[in-house]
C-alpha cells in the first residue's frame, strides 16, 4: 500500500453534493440515490430518458425526500445536479461502473454515467443508504462461456445500502442471477411479493427468499447486516397496470439475445436495452418508466422510515 493513495471516495475536497443534497444530509432528512444510465442516451432514448428523470426525481419529492442522481461531471463524483448538470447527463455515453470511478476521475472524464455499481459505492462514500434504479445488472446467460457478471452484484455485497429495484433485467440468467447473490451474502428481499420479479414481468417464476411487509423491516435487514459493508436488495415488482404479458416478452428477448451475439462487455446492457425496445414497437419504455417511478417511489418510504 502506498503512503500517498487517494481513494476517490475518501477525498471529500473532489466530492461535490448538491445544495439540497447536501442540507438534507446535515439534517439528517431522507435521501434516495438515483443512478444516471438509466437517464443518459445508454438507458433510454431521448425524450423518454428526460421523463424519466422528472418522474423519478418527483416520486421521490412526493414521499418527502431529496433525490440524489449521481454521476461525474468533469472528472468529480456528483451527487444531485443542477439542472445544467442534468442536460449533460442526458446525453452522456460513457458509462461509469464502480471501477471505472478511479479512471474517470484520473482522466477528468467530462460526463460519466454512473451504473448500479458506481451508484452504490458513491451513495456508501456520501452517507446515502437509500438507491433506486430500474433494474439491476446480474448474471448474464451464456456466462459460464464469457465471464459476464455484472459488478452491480459485487457492489451491492460491498457497500451497505438497500438498493431498490424491479429484479434484474429480464434477459439476464435469473436463477444464476439469485445464486450469485446467495453466496456473496446478499439478503433479496420481495416488496410486498413472493416471487423474484423479473423487470417487465411481476414474476419469473422464482421464489424470492424473503418477502416483507413493510418499511422498517427493510431498514432493520441493514441496519442489522452480517457484515460491515453488505447491502441489501430489496425487489419490487412492476405495477400490474403496467405489465408486459409474458407470452409477448418471452419471444421479444429470445430475438434480442440473438441479435445482440458477438456484443461484448458494457456495451451488452445498452444494446439488448436497444432491441428490446424495437422489438416491442416501444412498448419497453413506458413499462421501464413505470417501474423506476414505482422503485424510486418505495425507495424514499424507506428513507424516511429510517430517519424515524
Ligand atoms: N436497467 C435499465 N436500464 C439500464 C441499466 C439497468 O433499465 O440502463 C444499467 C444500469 O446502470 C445497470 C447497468 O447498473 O445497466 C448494468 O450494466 P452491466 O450489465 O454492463 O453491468
Ligand atoms: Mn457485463
Amino acid at each position: 500500500m502506498t503512503d500517498n493513495a487517494e481513494f476517490v471516495l475518501s477525498d471529500s475536497a473532489e466530492f461535490v453534493l448538491s445544495d439540497d443534497v447536501a442540507r438534507a444530509l446535515g439534517e439528517g432528512r431522507a435521501v434516495v440515490a438515483l443512478e444516471s444510465t438509466i437517464f443518459s442516451t445508454l438507458g433510454l432514448p431521448a425524450p423518454a430518458n428526460a421523463d424519466a428523470l422528472a418522474v423519478c426525481k418527483q416520486a421521490v419529492l412526493d414521499q418527502g425526500a431529496t433525490p440524489a442522481v449521481a454521476a461525474i461531471l468533469d472528472g468529480r463524483p456528483h451527487l444531485g445536479l443542477t439542472p445544467d448538470e442534468e442536460k449533460r447527463v442526458l446525453q452522456g455515453t460513457r458509462k461509469v461502473a464502480e471501477r471505472d470511478l478511479p479512471v474517470a476521475r484520473a482522466q477528468k472524464w467530462d460526463v460519466g454515467v454512473t451504473t448500479v455499481s458506481a451508484t452504490v459505492a458513491l451513495a456508501h462514500a456520501a452517507g446515502i443508504s437509500v438507491f433506486a434504479t430500474g433494474g439491476i445488472g446480474g448474471v448474464h446467460r451464456g456466462s459460464e462461456i464469457t465471464g459476464d457478471i455484472s459488478a452491480d452484484l459485487d457492489a451491492i455485497a460491498n457497500h451497505p445500502v438497500i438498493t431498490v429495484s424491479a429484479g434484474a433485467k429480464a434477459f439476464l440468467d435469473l436463477p444464476r442471477t439469485l445464486e450469485y447473490l446467495e453466496t456473496a451474502g446478499v439478503p433479496v428481499l420481495g416488496w410486498l411479493h413472493d416471487w423474484f420479479p423479473a423487470f417487465y414481468t411481476r414474476s419469473s417464476g422464482l421464489p424470492v427468499p424473503h418477502r416483507v411487509e413493510d418499511e422498517q423491516t427493510v431498514c432493520d435487514v441493514l441496519r442489522y447486516r452480517a457484515r460491515p459493508n453488505t447491502g441489501v436488495l430489496l425487489t419490487v415488482p412492476i405495477p400490474e397496470a403496467d405489465e408486459i404479458p409474458e407470452s409477448r416478452i418471452t419471444a421479444v428477448l429470445a430475438a434480442a439475445l440473438k441479435a445482440s451475439a458477438g456484443v461484448t462487455g458494457p456495451a451488452v446492457t445498452p444494446y439488448v436495452l436497444g432491441r428490446i425496445e424495437k422489438e416491442t414497437d416501444g412498448e419497453s419504455i413506458p413499462a421501464n418508466l413505470a417501474l423506476a417511478r414505482n422503485n424510486a417511489a418505495i425507495a424514499a418510504r424507506i428513507a424516511v422510515a429510517m430517519t424515524k
